[in-house]
């Protein structure tokens, strides 16, 4: 195993890297290797990043290498192990005087963006490179950079690792289990409202959730919502969309990624569909992964799902298929 990683981080200048890129370095996340840091910003903002870059450099970081940053993404992509696409137009914000709010402006802000850094990733990342796309909508702007990079080697995600938590929060709160005793907690579908958390296979303390969170009335009244509109909360109260916690679920994916899952655990992201679950193959879904002791991450298939989930789940594949529908000039 090589003892250096090069970790391309875009949207650099933004809220959620600047929590999240100094953990990449702090030894936790990639453990003894050395990380060489690709920083990437548009041009109107990427001077920014000398600031950071200075901060890095001034906070005593053993394990961090080479730190460099530009406004050239084709240039910043050779031989990167790691892609952390996390720059884009976050909803909220007044976009050419308009409150970007539709997922629909959304999509077409910043499939643009997708399409070249894709074809990037494809030509000069590395063979096995894992991609993790932060930036909203995060499925579809994985499924526009997949079709892109065209190299099945690689391995592109769509983070759902922050709802998994968001979820794990909630059934520990109301058992009064600790988070680290919630274990296979399955996003199904879409990182949208239409997600589903999969509230009957979760682990609570070793026993199975529909053995435990049996009160349906607040599963569908509190839970399902909860989790699901959980981004609007904070960016309503904050002003700002979630930062320091999609940082943190970003560097967990990552340790997901990197070390053997569990016996009986499995983390969540969106990968592309094989078929896996009915769901239309290629589409790029959410699903329960496990990382084996070769280092492939692959879909848990022994998963039951009851008709309730089935239902749900269908919610957000229908969605799914409709934003595919609605960037279909976009893919190859
Ligand atoms: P910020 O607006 O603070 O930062 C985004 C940065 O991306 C900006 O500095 C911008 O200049 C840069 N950027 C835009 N286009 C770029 C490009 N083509 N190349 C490089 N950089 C580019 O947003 P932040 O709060 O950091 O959120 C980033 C993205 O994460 C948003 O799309 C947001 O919606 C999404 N989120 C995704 C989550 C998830 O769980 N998947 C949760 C949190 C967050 O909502």
């Amino acid at each position: 195993m090589s003892s250096r990683v090069k970790v391309v981080v875009t949207g650099a200048a933004g809220q959620i890297a600047y929590s999240l890129i100094p953990r990449l370095v702090d030894g936790n996340t990639f453990g003894e290797k050395i990380v060489d840091l690709c920083l990437v910003e548009i041009p109107q903002v990427v001077s920014k990043l000398e600031g950071l870059v200075m901060e890095l450099e001034d906070s005593y970081f053993p394990n961090m290498g080479e730190v460099t940053y530009t406004d050239n993404f084709d240039e910043a992509s050779h031989n990167a192990d790691w892609f952390l696409l996390v720059g884009s137009i976050p909803r909220g914000i007044v976009y050419e005087g308009k409150k970007i709010e539709e997922r629909s402006d959304l999509l077409k802000i910043n499939g643009g963006i997708f399409v070249k850094q894709g074809e990037a990733i494809g030509r000069n990342g590395k063979n096995d490179a894992k991609i993790l796309v932060v930036g909203n909508p995060a499925n579809t702007n994985a499924l526009i950079g997949k079709n892109s990079a065209g190299k099945e080697s690689q391995l592109w995600m769509a983070m759902t690792m922050l709802d998994s938590s968001r979820a794990k929060s909630i059934i520990s709160k109301k058992t009064g289990t600790n988070v680290k005793d919630v274990k296979n907690m399955i996003i199904w579908g879409n990182h949208s409202p239409t997600m589903y958390p999969d509230i009957e296979n979760v682990l609570i303390d070793g026993k199975l959730g529909k053995d435990v969170m049996n009160d349906m009335e607040w599963v569908e009244g509190h839970f399902l919502p909860t989790v699901q509109q959980r981004g609007k909360a904070v960016i309503d109260s904050r002003g700002a969309s979630s930062a320091t916690s999609a940082a943190k679920a970003a560097l967990d994916t990552i340790i997901a990624c990197e070390n053997t899952t569990e016996e009986g655990n499995s983390f969540s992201a969106a990968v592309a569909s094989d078929g896996a679950y009915g769901v239309p193959e290629g589409l790029i879904c959410g699903y329960p992964l496990i990382t084996l002791s070769n280092g492939s991450v692959e879909i848990k298939r022994d998963i039951n799902m009851s008709e309730f989930a089935k239902k749900k789940f269908q919610i957000s594949i229908d969605e799914l298929e409709s934003e595919r529908e609605a960037v279909k000039h976009l893919l190859k």
